[in-house]
């Protein structure tokens, strides 16, 4: 029977996200072992006279000039924001904007260091146990991504990533190890982070190096590494459903609504295929299967996915009890030769002329993020889940220690209030966890100056600074929002002066 919902239900789970390779630093402690991730150089996103949001590819060549010569380049997300160190201190501070829900990241890595290892690392299971217990205390439930964009850098070595099909079984390994071990602490996982992401960046997603695969085997490898990611992810799901009867499982892709750029009917042909070659990644996870439409792509770009008797099987008995997305931007598609590369590329060529940019260029549309939720609601029926959203920008911390962020207020408050109008366009929403609620390493470009937090981390791009944290006016409006589930959203002008 239908119901309508005028609010956030009453259990909804507002918190805010990281992931362990932009927090944790401490890249060579408690035994944990180099990831993709420690070997993203930062390079000057404005070298090429424009903001470049992807500078973080590897090359097979690059990779051994850093191992060879590491103190030559700077490398960020080894040293995050020091969470390994300062966790309390950082779920203290969430706790007090009244955080319902942490979305974190486990590092493979700190679990087995290579990837290869048969027993797990007890100082890495620790650190994790110590996060939780830290988190549970406050009544915090945590979400877990067990991969977020980083993987060991010895698989990349020995097998190039997820190009290989033996990762299956690493990962499953590494699935049992912590599901096993958190099985009383942790009841919400998503398996991996954007897997739609593999079609702009496969080092970052997947850990292939690219420069290893010929030109034209490019998009082949692409689809066959998913296809392994698909199947890893089924058997992680299968798992958890002996391990942890109870836990909730979820997929994750970069939700970008594509919109047509004109009423042509050319355009709007190509904005649907373009939402396809992301919605392919959350359509196989959560219905069990390769979608028709597929099957056209495949055969025009050459691609031929090696599947293996039973794969299809484990595909329809692995699928996810949630959908969950990032949301920042929209897209705009048209009938184009290269259209298809475009899809899901931040960087479209086409400016939607109704959106204002952010500092990066991002186009900023909070009705996108309804009509995402809306749609995706409609094509799954399985609950939904916000588990990234924020406005990347650069902060000035005022000299008595305040950060006047009314920009980042405007945008979430936009985003909020788009979330509960598809509340009340009978979506079902879990839950919203704003990105980088404490300020961390950029995933694209490796700055510390792209900004998303409530909380002000005292770092450069270089790495230097106090790591002294700061409330931002933002956490007081947070505060506020969650106290009153949602429906206060007001931004009262001052409201960290009195405090
Ligand atoms: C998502 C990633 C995050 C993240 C965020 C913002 O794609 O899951 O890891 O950082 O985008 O991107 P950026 O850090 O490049 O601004």
């Amino acid at each position: 029977m239908y119901k309508f919902q005028e609010g956030f239900p009453e259990n909804f789970l507002w918190g805010g996200a990281t992931a362990a390779n932009q927090v944790e630093g401490a890249y060579l402690e408690g035994g944990k072992g180099l990831s993709t991730s420690d070997f993203a150089a930062y390079k000057d996103p404005y070298a090429k006279g424009k903001v470049d949001n992807f500078t973080f590819n590897v090359t097979s060549t690059e990779l051994a000039e850093y191992k060879e010569n590491p103190e030559k380049y700077l490398f960020p997300k080894r040293w995050g924001i020091d969470f390994y160190n300062r966790y309390k201190e950082d779920i203290a501070l969430f706790a007090e904007m009244g955080f319902k829900t942490f979305r974190m990241s486990i590092s493979w890595v700190r679990i087995f260091p290579t990837g290869l290892e048969d027993t797990p690392n007890e100082e890495g299971l620790a650190f994790y146990d110590k996060v939780f217990d830290e988190c549970l205390k406050y009544g915090i439930e945590p979400l877990v991504t067990m991969s977020h964009y980083e993987m060991p850098i010895a698989l990349t070595e020995k097998y190039n990533g997820w190009a290989s099909r033996e990762l299956i079984g690493l990962f499953e390994k590494y699935a049992r190890v912590i599901f096993d071990r958190y099985k009383t602490k942790v009841k919400y996982w998503i398996t991996f982070n954007e897997m739609n992401m593999n079609l702009q960046s496969l080092y970052t997603g997947a850990g292939v190096l690219a420069d290893k695969i010929k030109p034209e085997e490019m998009m082949q490898v692409t689809y066959q590494a998913s296809h392994h990611q698909f199947l890893a992810s089924a058997v992680a799901v299968k798992a958890i459903r002996e391990i942890i009867p109870t836990a909730q499982i979820g997929c994750m892709i970069n939700q970008i609504e594509a919109y047509a750029h004109t009423t042509k009917p050319e355009d709007q042909l190509q904005a649907l295929k373009s939402n396809q070659l992301n919605m392919f990644y959350p359509d196989v996870q959560a219905r069990g299967e390769y979608p028709t439409y597929m099957a056209r792509y495949f055969k025009d770009n050459g691609i031929e996915i090696a599947m293996e008797a039973g794969d299809e099987a484990i595909l329809k008995e692995g699928t996810v009890d949630f959908v969950a997305i990032s949301y920042y931007m929209s897209h705009v598609a048209e009938a184009r030769e290269d259209a298809a590369q475009l899809a899901g590329s931040f960087d479209s060529p086409i400016k939607n002329e109704y959106l204002e940019l952010s500092q990066w260029d991002w186009p900023i549309d909070p009705i996108g993020l309804r009509i995402s939720l809306m749609k995706l609601y409609d094509r799954y029926e399985k609950p939904l889940y916000v588990c990234e959203n924020g406005l990347g920008a650069k902060d000035e911390l005022t000299l008595d220690g305040k950060v006047h962020d009314d920009y980042r207020i405007d945008y979430l408050r936009k985003h909020v209030e788009q979330m509960k109008e598809a509340i009340k366009d009978g979506v079902n929403l879990l839950g919203y966890t704003t990105w980088g609620c404490i300020d961390l390493v950029s995933c694209g470009t490796s700055q510390m100056s792209k900004r998303y937090g409530f909380i002000y981390v005292d770092q450069d791009d270089e790495g230097k600074g106090s790591l002294e944290r700061y409330r931002k006016d933002s956490f007081y409006w947070y505060k506020q929002v969650i106290e009153s589930n949602g429906e206060n959203l007001a931004y009262i002008d001052g409201l960290s002066e009195n405090v």
